[in-house]
Order: C-alpha cells, then sequence, then structure tokens
C-alpha cells in the first residue's frame, strides 16, 4: 500500500469537508482512520458532527477518538461520506479489502456526497483488481461455481488470525474474485447482483463524488 503520509494527506483532507451539524458515514480501512482522527479533533475543538460507522473497526475507533455516533435507523439522512478503496479508475472503485463492503456500500450509497480517499498506489487505468464478494456460507460453492462461469477466478478469503475464513460482521464469508482487466465494470456489477447467495459485491460504479488522492507533499482532489 501507499505511504502513511499520503493516507494522511488524503484523509485530512476529506475531513475538511464536514461542517458543523453534519451527519457523516465513516469507512473503513487505514486511510479512513486518518480522517477518522481528523474529524475526533474537529470535535475536540468543538465541531458538532455525528458519525454513522460501516463496520465494527470505524465504530471503535469513533467511540476512541470522541466522535458521537448515530445510525440509518435514527438520521434521515447522511451528508457526507468518507471512504477508502483498493482500486480507482476514473469515479468506479473497488472495495473490500477490509471485508466491510456490504455496510459501506449502503452508508456512502446513501450519503449526498461520497468523499474517496486514495493514496497512488490505488491508481489504475482500468480496474482489475480482485472485486471481494460478500456471499451467505450456504452458497459458497454455488455462487463460486457462476463466478468462473462469469469467467472469474473465485478464492475463498481465509482469515490470518482466526483459523478458517473470514467471517464478516453480518456473518457472512468473502471471496475475491480475480477477472484480469475490467472492461465494463458497471455490466459486471450487475451480473455478481443476480447471483442467487450473493450479499454484496466491491465494484462501485458511479457512486464517488470526489477522490481525495494524497501523496507525500499534499494531495490531489479531483471531482467525478
Ligand atoms: O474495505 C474497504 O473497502 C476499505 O476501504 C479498504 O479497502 C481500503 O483500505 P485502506 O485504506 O486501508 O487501503
Amino acid at each position: 500500500g501507499g505511504s502513511d503520509e499520503a493516507k494522511r494527506n488524503a484523509g485530512e483532507s476529506a475531513a475538511e469537508a464536514v461542517e458543523d451539524g453534519m451527519v457523516v458515514g465513516l469507512g473503513t480501512g487505514s486511510t479512513t482512520a486518518h480522517a477518522i482522527r481528523a474529524l475526533g479533533r474537529m470535535v475536540d475543538s468543538g465541531l458538532d458532527v455525528r458519525g454513522v460507522p460501516t463496520s465494527f473497526q470505524s465504530r471503535q475507533l469513533a467511540q476512541q477518538e470522541g466522535i458521537p455516533l448515530t445510525d440509518l435507523d435514527t438520521v434521515s439522512r447522511i451528508d457526507v461520506a468518507i471512504d477508502g478503496a483498493d482500486q480507482f479508475a476514473g469515479g468506479d472503485l473497488i472495495k473490500g479489502g477490509g471485508a466491510a463492503h456490504a455496510r459501506e456500500k449502503i452508508v456512502d450509497g446513501a450519503a449526498d456526497r461520497f468523499l474517496v480517499v486514495v493514496d497512488p498506489s490505488k491508481a489504475a487505468e482500468r480496474l482489475h483488481h480482485p472485486v471481494p464478494v460478500e456471499v451467505l456460507p450456504a452458497a459458497r460453492t454455488t455462487v463460486a461455481d457462476d463466478v468462473r462461469r462469469l469467467g472469474g477466478n473465485p478464492t475463498l478469503r481465509d482469515a490470518e488470525r482466526k483459523d478458517g475464513p473470514v467471517v464478516t460482521d453480518n456473518g457472512n464469508l468473502v471471496l475475491d474474485c480475480e477477472f484480469g482487466e475490467i472492461d465494463s465494470p458497471g455490466d459486471l456489477a450487475a451480473d455478481f447482483s443476480a447471483i442467487p447467495g450473493v450479499v454484496e459485491h466491491g465494484l462501485f460504479v458511479g457512486m464517488a463524488d470526489e477522490i481525495h488522492a494524497g501523496n507525500d507533499d499534499g494531495v490531489d482532489v479531483r471531482r467525478v
């Protein structure tokens, strides 16, 4: 991944878009963590915000940073969501490296503005990163077969500090699906959504509003 300096520059840039009284979607991952820490400092200085977390990780970090939390049952809308990505090409993203993409997509999709925080290592001309797909455990083999029929190569994501597979916050499994270069992310997204047992896939097509691409010297902000 990219340097921590680049990630910090991206996260802090996105946090600057948050204004008093806003409801903020809090994404998952190490780059968004910098935005959450920056928001924590802004709350300490008197900023009035409420955060909607997208995972146990972002909830824990937000609580640690003193950001008041709410949820989609309580608020009617989200002003801005800040979240990371595994890869971006133009405004299309592949997400799910942290296996949190199901709740991320709900929150990111509900936000009036979706700001993506990345470092240079995430940039691509065309998306080609494996696509994480959250699946119901009972459908693991049938989804894998359907992914192969689509030309993909699915791998069940193993946990590192737990025996067996990664289990998501929703109690499901993750298949990382290798397709090589993805010619039409929109078509593949629709194909994934039609597979029985798929809970959510990591293609975020046309959802982002701004890409905050940090580097060691600063940040490039691009509207997409
Ligand atoms: O899981 C996700 O989609 C995260 O946003 C993640 O992929 C990006 O994490 P990073 O900022 O730690 O690279």
